[in-house]
């Protein structure tokens, strides 16, 4: 007779790497605004932010100036007040904080990754942010940036990560672009891999970063009134944001976010394909 030996740990794991293996796709890297190791980068701490950033022109988000932000390494760019929340909630939030979330997760950069910011005016860059921005409004014809902000997460991994296992399971690289001429702003929204959506705290899997609390995209005001979600935040379709698009990019979303409502590019789309933009959630 045979010994009966549990093997469905060993199982567990060979099952959720073949599954990721299967599933791993990125976006062309032509995808991302450039960014480098000289960049400035956040701490390499869990739940960390970067200092509150001055930044060369204020800022208009949902008809607010803002002369400051913060970079948060749980995905999230803010003004006035870091987050350094990692469960993400539902929009809107009831605390009056007000923020850019390009992916609202727990990411632990302590274990791997990277978070690069770096304020700009290189006239290449500003050349790239104009030509995009006219592009996808179409009423912008004349806008002319002459300010970019980038944000980068390059290959995090989240709370009760590891740093060994594969990278094609346990890390998520994707940008934040915030583009101003004074007074339009614009934000863009670049996934170029995500991989996994939940930190164990927030009762995600450890083995696929998958599962409990997932994260969560779009932007808050501040109030009770002005936010919007990209479809899938807090849902299992979320892991699968590199694929959608607005703009007929997969894995880029464009917005106007300085007026009293976020307006996105095109209405919405999905995997390239139009979608009705109920998809989304706005707020009245
Ligand atoms: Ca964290």
């Amino acid at each position: 007779m045979l010994m009966r030996m549990n093997y469905s740990p060993f199982l567990r794991i060979w099952v959720s790497f073949l599954f990721a293996l299967v599933q791993h796709r990125v976006q062309p890297r032509e995808l991302m605004y450039p960014f480098w190791q000289n960049d400035t980068k956040t701490p390499k701490v869990d739940d960390g932010s970067s200092p509150e950033i001055k930044l060369a022109i204020p800022v208009f988000f949902f008809g607010v100036p803002y002369r400051t932000v913060y970079v948060n390494n749980n995905g999230v760019v803010s003004f006035n007040v870091l987050v350094s929340q990692f469960t993400p909630e539902s929009f809107p939030l009831t605390d009056g904080r007000a923020f850019i979330a390009p992916f609202w997760a727990d990411v632990h950069n302590g274990i791997r990754g990277e978070i690069y910011y770096r304020e700009t005016m290189d006239p290449a860059i500003l050349k790239r942010a104009t030509k995009d921005i006219r592009k996808y409004f179409k009423d912008m014809a004349a806008f002319s940036a002459t300010w970019v902000f980038i944000v980068t997460w390059e290959e995090v991994t989240f709370y009760g990560g590891s740093s060994t296992t594969p990278v094609i399971t346990h890390v998520n690289t994707f940008q934040a672009v915030l583009v101003s001429d004074g007074s339009y702003t614009f934000t863009l929204f670049n996934y170029y891999e995500i991989n996994w959506t939940t930190g164990t705290a927030s009762g995600g899997d450890p083995l696929t970063g998958l599962g409990g609390v997932m994260a969560q995209a779009g932007f808050n005001g501040g109030n009770l009134s002005n936010f919007f979600s990209l479809p899938g935040s807090r849902t299992p379709d979320i892991v699968n944001i590199q694929e959608t698009t607005n703009v007929n990019v997969p894995g880029r979303w464009a917005f106007k976010v300085d007026g009293k409502e976020i307006d996105p590019a095109n209405g919405c789309t999905s995997r390239g394909k139009p979608v009705p933009v109920s998809m989304a959630t706005q707020s009245e």
